[in-house]
């Protein structure tokens, strides 16, 4: 039963169930106006409280059934129920109230939670504007600046925060029913009598000067987004039209919002994320992981530091083994004052950052690792040396320890033949600074077991990253397309005497929050040109092949960290500047390398960034290194600022047309683009048959 019944003396609750977040589909609006009814006409009821089981209050519109016909009862006839009911109507939230549930909320007379409930209207996140009502009530409850903010943000609230914003009127303990039932006790002794959100007095007028200040405030998440607009249209209504015609003109532009094709990328992007998480199914049913609850890093430099804070983050202890004391005390350095700079900057207090050290100890044996559920390797980047490092940890460890790798271009298979037991050697492939990047690429070798996969997907989870399967190929599936596409792209416009300020520019137009230019010196161009050292071991590419890159690597120019690499930098400075050898050196080596200069449209060079990253992603499933196409559209939008109301290249590239795709990287290919446009089989047979990425996986039964 999603939405239960039941009277508590002259008290009645609704209770909805509907797991994992009882999010509202047409069940639990049905439920909610049944029970509202029974409410209004049962002689023996005075009031109303509605609550939920499980996890959370209603944590929005089910998100499914966004972008169809949504089936009956509609939420306004809902809202109208709950509103217009002649008893006093009460909700008792605990968890995440967000969106509709908020919206619900907002219909509703009174509100009270528990003091560690937390409030939203994330639909901007989604590119839809709420159609509930919310862009209505919330103004009328709050004020029309803070209603402002709470909807272009998107971000939620605290308990706190609600009560003085006027969002709530009471806590009430942990157990919500009880303390809904209460606090509905305590209005009727008051003679409390429905209080419309609706018959509150319009807001007052929003301002140029507010819609600038709150532009302003959020424009690092609205940047390149329309949906910003569509909230100050609904929030102006509020104060020039009647509530009715208010309702009316949201419910309009909402509808709009959900047909844009931001608001489907981001949708997309949203499942995407949580499907390419799921564990392997073997038999019909997911295959159980291990929890992981004690684990050990070696190697504490960049990465590893990282690594261990990451995982102490999410509450797991670490043992942080480094090869000497000075490198030790190096990695433990990074990690207590970054610890004191999140501290600095309000991302969590002390007593938190005090915790999270404390579970994090380092070592300088190998034997720490014994007891543990998980061993991470971040060594340095070569072959023999992670060999001999993963062939200890292996004759040390437990045999049910996940032995992981946070190889970055090593062949993870071949790493694994050092071992024992390669089924439980694993490739953890996280982007620095790895106690912040969301994106983790989970790696699976030729002998990795289904359940040593499930425990690095649980894992990810666990210290709330998107964790993606990918095969174990050059670069995996990120710098894969980086290096064979996107940068490979950059790198031949350099040679061609296109600066980087202008690729740069065009790219950040298009969208990535950093152009790649820029990029590449905040990453080290150094880390590069040690993967592609790995790679032309392995396999060879066509020249030129990012030798701009690494010729600035020979001469010590490795971006910010040297003060220098395709921009100078102040030291200490961030900010790009010109660097005036850089149009001397890519002009010897185009000179070197036979490539002639030429002149390139902005709209060319988005074309050859954004349609190799396509083309080479394609390339990728076609040899079965990502499971689907939206898997790289998490990589990419989760860690490699690819826009996510762009949907992630390979989404991007349905919503161009496949058709279109293909004629222009011909016309690229036949155009001086690289002798290396070879366009992808799957590209070519989807584009050719009217085909697209987002079906070839639904065939996948994915
Ligand atoms: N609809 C459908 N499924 C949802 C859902 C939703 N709104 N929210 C979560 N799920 C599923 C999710 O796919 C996953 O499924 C499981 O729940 C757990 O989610 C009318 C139009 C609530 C903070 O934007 O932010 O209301 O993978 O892994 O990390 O104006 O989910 O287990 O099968 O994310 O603990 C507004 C979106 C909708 C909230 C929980 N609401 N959800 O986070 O778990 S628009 C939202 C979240 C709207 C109105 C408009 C988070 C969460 P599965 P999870 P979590
Ligand atoms: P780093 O040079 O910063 O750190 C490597 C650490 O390993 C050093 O502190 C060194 O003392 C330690 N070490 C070396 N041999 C050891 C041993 N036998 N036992 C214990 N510790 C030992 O390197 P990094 O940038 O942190 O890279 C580590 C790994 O992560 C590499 O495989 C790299 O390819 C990968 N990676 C790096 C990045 C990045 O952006 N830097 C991103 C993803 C993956």
């Amino acid at each position: 039963m999603s939405v239960s019944f039941e009277k508590h003396g002259d008290i009645a609750v609704a209770l909805v169930d509907r797991p994992p977040v009882n999010a509202i589909d047409s069940v639990v609006r049905a439920g909610l106006l049944s029970a509202t009814s029974r409410a209004a006409s049962d002689p023996a009821v005075n009031a109303l409280v509605i609550a939920c089981r499980g996890r959370t209050f209603m944590s929005g519109a089910d998100l499914s059934e966004l972008g169809s016909i949504i089936p009956p009862p509609s939420y306004a006839d809902v809202l109208h129920a709950l509103e217009s009911c002649a008893k006093p109507v009460i909700t008792a939230m605990h968890g995440t109230i967000l969106g509709g549930g908020l919206e619900v909320a907002m219909a509703c007379h009174y509100r009270c939670a528990t003091r560690t409930a937390r409030f939203g209207m994330p639909e901007i996140t989604l590119g839809i504007l709420p159609g509930a009502g919310g862009t209505q009530r919330l103004p009328r409850l709050i004020g029309v600046e803070n209603a402002l903010d709470m909807l272009l943000s998107g971000a939620p609230v605290d308990g706190a925060r609600a009560l003085e914003l006027g969002l709530i009127d009471e806590f009430v303990p942990d157990d919500v029913v009880d303390g809904g039932i209460a606090f509905a006790r305590r209005l009727l002794e008051k003679n409390a009598r429905p209080r419309l959100t609706r018959s509150k007095p319009a807001p007052s007028a929003l301002t140029d000067s507010m819609i600038a200040t709150g532009l302003a405030r959020h424009a690092r998440g609205l940047k390149g987004r329309t949906t910003q607009n569509l909230v100050i249209e609904a929030l102006r209504a509020a104060r020039q039209l009647s509530f009715d015609e208010g309702l009316a003109l949201e419910s309009q532009l909402s509808a709009e919002s959900l047909e844009s094709t931001e608001s489907r990328a981001l949708r997309h992007v949203f499942f995407a994320e949580r499907d390419c998480g799921r564990a392997p199914v073997a038999n019909g049913a997911p295959v159980r992981g291990v929890d992981v609850n004690r684990a050990a890093v070696v190697g504490a430099g960049t990465m590893g530091s990282g690594i261990a804070m990451a995982l102490a983050d999410a509450g797991i202890h670490v043992a942080l083994i480094e090869r000497d004391r000075p490198a030790l005390d190096r990695g433990l350095n990074i990690i207590r004052d970054n610890y004191a700079s999140a501290v600095q900057r309000g991302r969590i207090d002390e007593a938190a950052a005090r915790d999270r050290q404390a579970l994090i100890e380092g070592s300088l044996a190998l034997e720490a690792a014994r007891d543990t559920d998980l061993v991470i390797e971040a060594v340095f980047e070569d072959l023999e040396l992670k060999r001999s490092v993963l062939g200890k940890i292996d004759s040390t460890t437990r045999p049910e320890t996940i032995v992981a790798s946070n190889t970055s271009s090593l062949s993870l298979t071949s790493l694994a033949s050092a071992t024992k037991n390669p089924d439980r050697v694993v490739g953890l492939h996280f982007f620095s600074p790895a106690n912040v990047m969301r994106l983790l690429e989970v790696v699976r070798g030729e002998h990795t077991s289904d359940a040593t996969v499930a425990t690095a997907q649980a894992l990810a989870r666990k210290l709330r990253k998107v964790g993606v399967l990918v095969g174990d190929g050059f670069g995996f599936v990120g710098n894969r397309m980086m290096l064979d596409g996107y940068f490979r792209e950059v790198e031949l416009m350099l040679l061609q005497g296109v600066t980087p300020e202008r690729i740069d520019s065009v790219m950040e137009n298009f969208g990535f929050a950093m152009g790649p230019n820029r990029v590449n010196d905040m990453a080290g161009i150094d880390v590069g040109t040690r993967v592609r050292a790995e790679l032309t071991r392995r396999e060879s590419r066509p020249s030129p092949y990012h030798v701009v890159s690494d010729a600035l690597t020979a001469l010590g120019h490795v971006g910010q960290k040297s003060g220098r690499g395709i921009y100078r930098y102040q030291s200490g400075e961030r900010a790009a500047l010109p660097n005036p050898e850089l149009p001397l050196l890519t002009r010897a080596l185009a000179e070197k390398h036979g490539v002639a200069p030429r002149d390139v449209s902005d709209q060319e060079i988005e074309h050859r960034c954004v349609l190799s990253l396509i083309n080479v992603g394609a390339q990728i499933l076609d040899e079965g290194l990502a499971n689907r196409a939206a898997d790289i559209d998490v990589v990419w939008t989760a860690g490699y600022g690819f826009p996510r109301w762009r949907g992630g290249p390979m989404f991007y590239a349905d919503t161009s047309g496949l058709a279109g795709v293909l004629r222009r990287i011909e016309e690229l290919a036949s155009t001086g683009g690289g002798n290396y446009w070879h366009v992808a089989p799957l590209l070519r047979r989807l584009a050719s048959g009217g085909g697209t990425f987002a079906a070839w996986d639904r065939s996948r039964g994915s």
